[in-house]
């Protein structure tokens, strides 16, 4: 993630510095560095959930989460649910905006759109916490037009899922990557922390030492990349068409659970055996993806925790308190593969 905010503010200085700033002017559309509307302290809250979409087992297990600390700590919580359009969940935002709630939690769509409903959001006097995805930083930043993004750290889960790809094929495979939702922050940084561990470019200083870094894998090719937007049939289409073209594969990396469900639909539809002939690794620990992986179907997934109520409430109360807020709050991640997908299925969504 680092590099990237790196190069987006360098970008920034470059615009700064003389004549891009009028091509650059309306994608940095960031008018004060003030931080973000305070939040009084009370003892029951009108929070708004500007939900993305809630068309998989994850999300419903992120809105499940956030309902019911809300109501077990006596909040309201006014759910909007975009259907993953972004222009949809703009307007619920505007919505929100409008019923005054006291706080904006946004598990944005893409991170261009959505970055400027922070922006809204903050000139409306309504603090925002960004939930599981981020926004373009060159748009809204953490401490600034949003508190601060709670989620996991997506570049280091591709790296996870490439470390382990490259331990069970010894280093040697052909490679489908089904790529999440375009312009989504856990898209972008799942590709990015693949490509770098594999290509030994992976910079696990920027990831708390996680993985310990490779010098590279030349064998391992990604031989075709698509979007699967995130769902089991968009992944399962999508697979089918680049394994038509790509007869060869011997490995999946799915930036989720669900397009990888939708992999091992699509193969087994023609008679190949998921687990066997191809390989699959992917992202986030739903029960059918554990189920999987005690059938044999699917290798590993690295867990993305959806949970977030807890942390996003406490989040709110020690906002409301004053206190100093990291820009990141980084949610700790499992691992799940064939030695403990037996014993941690009673836990899974
Ligand atoms: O992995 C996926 C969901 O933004 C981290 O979005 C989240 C991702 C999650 O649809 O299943």
């Amino acid at each position: 993630m680092l590099d990237r905010e790196l190069s987006r503010r360098n970008l920034i200085k470059v615009a700064v510095a003389g004549a891009g700033v009028a091509a650059f002017a309306p994608r940095i559309a960031r008018t004060t560095f003030a931080a973000p509307p305070p939040l009084a302290q009370k003892p029951n809250y009108k929070v708004g959930f500007a939900q993305v979409e809630e068309n998989n087992p994850w999300r419903i297990a992120q809105t499940e989460s956030m309902r019911s600390e809300a109501q077990r700590l006596g909040h309201e919580l006014i759910y909007t649910n975009a259907d993953g359009s972004d222009a949809k969940q703009i307007s619920d935002v505007d919505s929100m905006i409008a019923q005054r709630v006291d706080l904006i939690f946004l598990a944005p769509s893409t991170e261009d759109p959505l970055a400027q409903a922070c922006v809204k959001a903050k000139a409306a006097g309504i603090p925002v916490i960004l939930l599981d995805r981020n926004v373009n930083e060159e748009i809204a930043r953490p401490g600034e037009e949003y508190v601060c993004f709670i989620g996991s750290d997506f570049v280091q889960e591709g790296a996870r899922a490439a470390e382990f790809l490259a331990r069970v094929t010894n280093g040697t495979a052909q490679i489908i990557e089904l790529e999440g939702t375009t312009g989504s922050s856990p898209a972008i940084d799942r590709q990015k922390g693949f490509r770098d561990y594999l290509a030994g470019t992976y910079n696990n200083a920027d990831h708390l030492g996680t993985p310990a870094a490779s010098a590279g894998f030349p064998n391992m090719q990604i031989v075709a990349s698509q979007t699967g937007d995130f769902a089991r049939d968009l992944g399962r289409q999508t697979f089918e068409t680049l394994y038509a073209a790509n007869p060869t594969a011997t490995a999946v990396y799915a930036h989720n659970d669900e397009m990888a469900i939708g992999a091992i639909l699509a193969l087994e539809a023609q008679g190949k055996v998921p687990g066997k002939d191809v390989i699959i690794v992917s992202v986030d620990g739903s029960r059918d993806a554990l189920q999987a992986i005690i059938d044999g179907k699917m290798a590993a997934t690295v867990e993305c925790n959806p949970r977030f109520g807890p942390k996003a409430f406490e989040t709110l109360a020690a906002y409301a308190a004053g206190e100093q807020i990291a820009p990141k709050i980084i949610n700790p991640d499992k691992f799940f593969d064939a030695t403990n997908a037996a014993q941690e299925i009673a836990n899974a969504y």
